[in-house]
């Protein structure tokens, strides 16, 4: 079973690196504002996973530059992500709000959607 889920993780990874999408051109200011909001999102999800592969060309779409942090590679990530989310499923959206707290959000689709709207992309 590991070595099936293996095999497709890498045919996974290979059709992404394929067929990797173009990201949005903006104005370098506009695209500095994005960089500095973005700051505040952080994607908890693991290399081969196809819900995160989904995420991450969004944002390569979008031009988000949020940074991943590999539960796989890094047990300290892992562990937020169970304690602090409350369950061990990727991708999930770390959301900085004003007040300091996180909102941890899962689910492919409703990230996407959410970073549409916020930084007003059509995906
Ligand atoms: N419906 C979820 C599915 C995510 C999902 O199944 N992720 C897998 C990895 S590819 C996972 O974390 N599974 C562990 C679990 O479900 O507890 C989404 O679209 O994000």
């Amino acid at each position: 079973m590991a070595i099936i889920r293996k095999i497709l993780g890498s045919i996974i990874l290979f059709f992404n690196w394929l067929f990797t999408p173009k990201g949005v051109t903006r104005e370098q200011e506009e695209q500095q504002k994005i960089d500095v909001s973005t700051e505040k999102l952080k994607l908890y999800q693991y290399n081969a996973c196809p819900f995160c592969v989904k995420v991450r060309r969004a944002m390569k779409r979008m031009s988000l530059p949020i940074e991943l942090r590999d539960i796989r590679a890094n047990p300290e990530y892992k562990k937020e992500l169970e304690q602090e989310g409350g369950r061990l499923m990727v991708p999930c959206l770390r959301i900085e709000n004003e007040d300091g707290s996180y909102t941890w959000m899962y689910e492919s689709s409703d990230i996407i959607n959410y970073l549409s709207e916020k930084f007003n992309v059509t995906d």
